[in-house]
């Protein structure tokens, strides 16, 4: 595998290609294979021993496909499964909220912080134990926002209902009066100027998939197997346990260019 093989992506639907997008812009040499388990997204609201389930599964698959790091894209997948999936595979794992909350400990002033996600990832209070083991003193109001994947899948990411509805949602987290916001879910950066403009100018917002690209980078280099050869440019896989034809609309419109998935099927016999 060495430098040659691929990063894979995971993730439990299309949200994970925010992650895919940053990457393709940070990481141009290096060629990229991303899962979205299409088929049972959302895992915001499921138990965690389920999402476990389902993201082992994920990693299992990309074993197979020659990857030499993977990155679970998915916050609340990362929240519950990280761990577990770091101590079985032979590669390394990256999540999504160590480097999130790195960057927020680096960022914040007031030692407010603020964690906006889905239910499962606020409740498995990762991002809370993350920072809190860089900075003991410094408070974390976390805020678990369930309308705001499928306001985004609705297409509403601009409009007088999204912008209702990020106002209702983030009213108690403006009253924590935190200065630095970690966007702690795949599907948050699409809601960003409304989110932004709600908060106000004075916080920072943090893209928690932006930021673990970043460091993927420099992992790439720590362990030596960065791909210095520019002919893995531009190429990606996609696989998706869904339909591949919302699937590839969803990812073109998102990516600007055309793909075609592949259908696979997880779980008991997949
Ligand atoms: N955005 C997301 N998921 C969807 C969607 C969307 N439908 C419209 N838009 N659907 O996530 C999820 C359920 N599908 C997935 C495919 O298989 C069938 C079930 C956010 C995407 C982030 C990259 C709105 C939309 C779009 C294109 C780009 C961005 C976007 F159609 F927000
Ligand atoms: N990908 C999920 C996350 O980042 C959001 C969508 C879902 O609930 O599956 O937490």
């Amino acid at each position: 595998m060495g430098n040659k093989g691929a990063i894979g992506l995971i993730d439990s639907g299309v949200g994970g290609l925010t992650v895919l997008k940053e990457a393709l812009r940070q990481l141009p040499n290096e060629a990229l294979v991303y899962l979205g388990d299409t088929a049972r997204c959302p895992y915001g609201p499921r138990p965690a021993e389920q999402v476990v389930q389902f993201t082992m599964e994920m990693a299992d698959f990309l074993m197979k496909q020659q990857i030499k790091l993977l990155v679970i894209a998915c916050n609340t997948a990362t929240a519950v499964a990280l761990d577990i999936i770091r101590e079985k595979l032979p590669i390394p794992v990256v999540g999504v909220i160590l480097p999130g909350s790195r960057a927020a400990v680096k960022t914040t002033k007031t030692r407010r912080i603020g964690v906006i996600g889905t239910q499962g990832t606020i409740k498995s209070h990762s991002y809370r134990q993350a920072i809190l083991s860089k900075t003991a003193d410094t408070e974390i109001f976390g805020l678990a926002c369930p309308k705001f994947v499928p306001l985004v899948e609705s297409n509403e990411t601009r409009s007088p209902i999204a912008k209702k509805v990020v106002a209702e949602t983030l009213q108690p987290m403006r009253r924590n009066k935190v200065d630095t916001l970690i966007l702690g879910c795949t599907h948050y950066p699409l809601l960003r100027p409304l989110i932004q403009s709600y908060m106000g100018d004075k916080v920072t917002l943090i893209d928690s998939g932006a930021e673990t690209v970043g460091e993927v980078s420099v992992l790439l280099d720590y362990f030596n197997i960065a791909n210095p050869d520019p002919t893995a440019k531009g190429k990606c896989r996609f696989y998706t346990t869904g339909s591949t034809k919302l699937f590839d609309d969803i990812a073109k419109e998102w990516l600007g260019f055309s793909l075609h998935s592949e259908h696979i099927e997880l779980g008991i016999g997949g």
